[in-house]
């Protein structure tokens, strides 16, 4: 049997088994991409899930108000439809933004895109996130532009948002129904009126979905976060999905509720619970049908900087960056040769795993966690990781299918086997796991992640993380196939 290995961003149209942009979806709807479509997703980090492993992203938060309520956000803090809550962000002037754009730009020449995603929402500041767009798209024309909205005023602002060449944009769509949508939202401010109730989640849907088919008409790529909602709508995120499909949406990302009590959101007062991993699976599995789906989203915050798996927005606070005289024009040929030398590294990389193929012998999935710092590759030590990547295996694919955040146990290189707290932390996130690959493992946690199951691997260390899960499933295979020949023989 062969073992496709799945990967995304492909440089080229013409060859039909590069699923370009595929984050995991289901075979049946895999399908290669056109040419253009590929050239708009190879750098962005949410859009690929081959580009998250090498290109970064940064938010400016210049748009403080929202013009909705959602069950599952305290304002105190930022946007959870594209934020982790519990965190607040320096609010910025478009100016104050370029000015930032430009140093974070300079330092990480990976930086490919430039979204905005709140505090609250980016259409309910439109002024101020349009000057912002406006400004970068003269002054930093080498970063993609990204918006994230809740969509309420998508169809009145549609021609400006499309005049600035933004050419990709999420927007949060909980559900269609709106006798669902008056559980998860409250109110909506809407031409200059407080509406409630049933009639509000009506109104905000009739505006979501319309922005959508506006959208995907012009050519603008559009993802759908999705907030999953244990018992409210769970149940109902497959009919969602089939829905933005048809209007043109490229992506689906199912997001985990997250409402701490104290974050002090309505939902996380009443003690609604976030979905556990297989709910989330499980979601993710019935919308992965019919959508392409996302599910390498960190849920970061309105000011996040870096790599989707980092957050360096602390290194250009305003005051750190006051003094700094940035040459853009010199920025700009550094960031062109480093983000080329990226592309022609990864293009002979995705069209070799998409095209080889590894001997198996068994047709079950497994569920494998990989240590990455990024680069794509097996690279970082069990004890520094403060997340894993999940991969499923199976006969056919390597998908990734999420990611678990911990934190990391061991703050010390001498001795990994200090802070077992936190060790224990590791462990129970990996729960559901078959093996953890990772650069390197002291001997303590080895022991630990034996006798909780988990096989630990350092083998790989350095390899391309698609070959590496391939190979330890293929180990995994041949391992259970010796335990079951002795086991006859005994
Ligand atoms: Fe930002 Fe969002 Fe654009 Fe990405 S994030 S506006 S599409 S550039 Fe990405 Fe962060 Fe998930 Fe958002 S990982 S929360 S999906
Ligand atoms: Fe909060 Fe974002 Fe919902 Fe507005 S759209 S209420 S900022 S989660």
């Amino acid at each position: 049997m062969e073992l496709n290995i799945i990967a995304s961003s492909c440089d080229d149209g013409s060859a039909p088994s590069c699923g370009a942009g595929d984050t995991g979806a289901a075979a049946s709807v895999r399908a290669a991409l056109p040419a253009h479509i590929q050239k708009k997703i190879e750098t962005h980090p949410c859009y690929s899930d081959q580009a998250h492993h090498h290109f970064a992203r940064m938010h400016v938060a210049v748009a403080p108000a929202c013009n909705i309520q959602c069950n599952y956000c305290n304002r105190k803090y930022d946007c959870s439809n594209e934020s982790r809550p519990g965190v607040v962000s320096e609010v910025l002037q478009p100016e104050q933004a370029l000015k930032k754009v430009k140093a974070v730009a300079a330092e990480i020449p990976q930086l490919s895109v430039l979204g905005i995603a709140g505090p609250g929402d980016a259409l309910a500041n439109a002024k101020r996130s349009f000057e912002t767009f406006k400004l970068l798209s003269q002054e930093t024309p080498d970063l993609k532009l990204c918006l994230s909205t809740n969509g309420l005023m998508l169809p009145p602002l549609i021609d400006e948002l499309c005049a600035f060449n933004i050419d990709h944009v999420t927007i949060t769509i909980n559900c269609i129904d709106a006798d669902i949508g008056q559980k998860i939202y409250p109110w909506i401010y809407w031409k200059n009126r407080r509406i409630r109730g049933r009639k509000a989640a009506k109104i905000l849907i009739e505006q979501q979905l319309l922005g959508l088919s506006l959208l995907t008409e012009r050519g603008v790529l559009v993802k759908v976060n999705t907030v999953l909602i244990p018992g409210i709508n769970d149940h109902h995120v497959a009919e969602l999905s089939k829905e933005i499909k048809k209007r043109g949406a490229f992506l689906h990302n199912l997001m985990p509720l997250i409402a701490e009590k104290e974050h002090g959101s309505y939902f996380g007062l009443m003690g609604q619970r976030a979905p556990s991993a297989e709910e989330l699976e499980q979601a993710q599995q019935a919308c992965g049908v019919d959508m392409k789906l996302m599910r390498h989203c960190r849920q970061c915050r309105a000011d996040a900087v870096g790599m989707l798996n980092e957050d360096r927005g602390a290194e250009f606070s305003l005051d750190k960056i006051a003094e700094q005289d940035i040459d853009y024009k010199q920025a700009q040929v550094r960031r062109a040769a480093v983000q080329k030398d990226i592309l022609n590294k990864l293009k002979p990389e995705y069209c070799e795993s998409v095209h080889s193929n590894t001997e198996i012998s068994s047709n079950s999935s497994r569920l494998i966690a990989v240590a990455s710092k990024g680069q794509g590759l097996v690279n970082q030590h069990f004890g520094h990781a403060t997340e894993f990547l999940l991969y499923r295996a199976d006969a056919d694919s390597v998908q990734l299918v999420g990611s678990r955040r911990v934190s990391a146990y061991c703050h010390g290189s001498e001795n990994c086997d200090e802070q077992q707290d936190l060790l224990e932390q590791s462990i129970a996130c990996l729960e559901g796991c078959e093996a953890v690959l990772c650069a390197k493992i002291g001997w303590g946690p080895w022991q630990k992640l034996e006798a909780a199951g988990i096989r630990p691997s350092s083998d790989h260390a350095m390899e391309r993380i698609d070959a590496a899960v391939a190979a330890i499933y293929k180990e995994l295979n041949q391992q259970q196939q010796t335990c079951a020949e002795l086991s006859q023989l005994a």
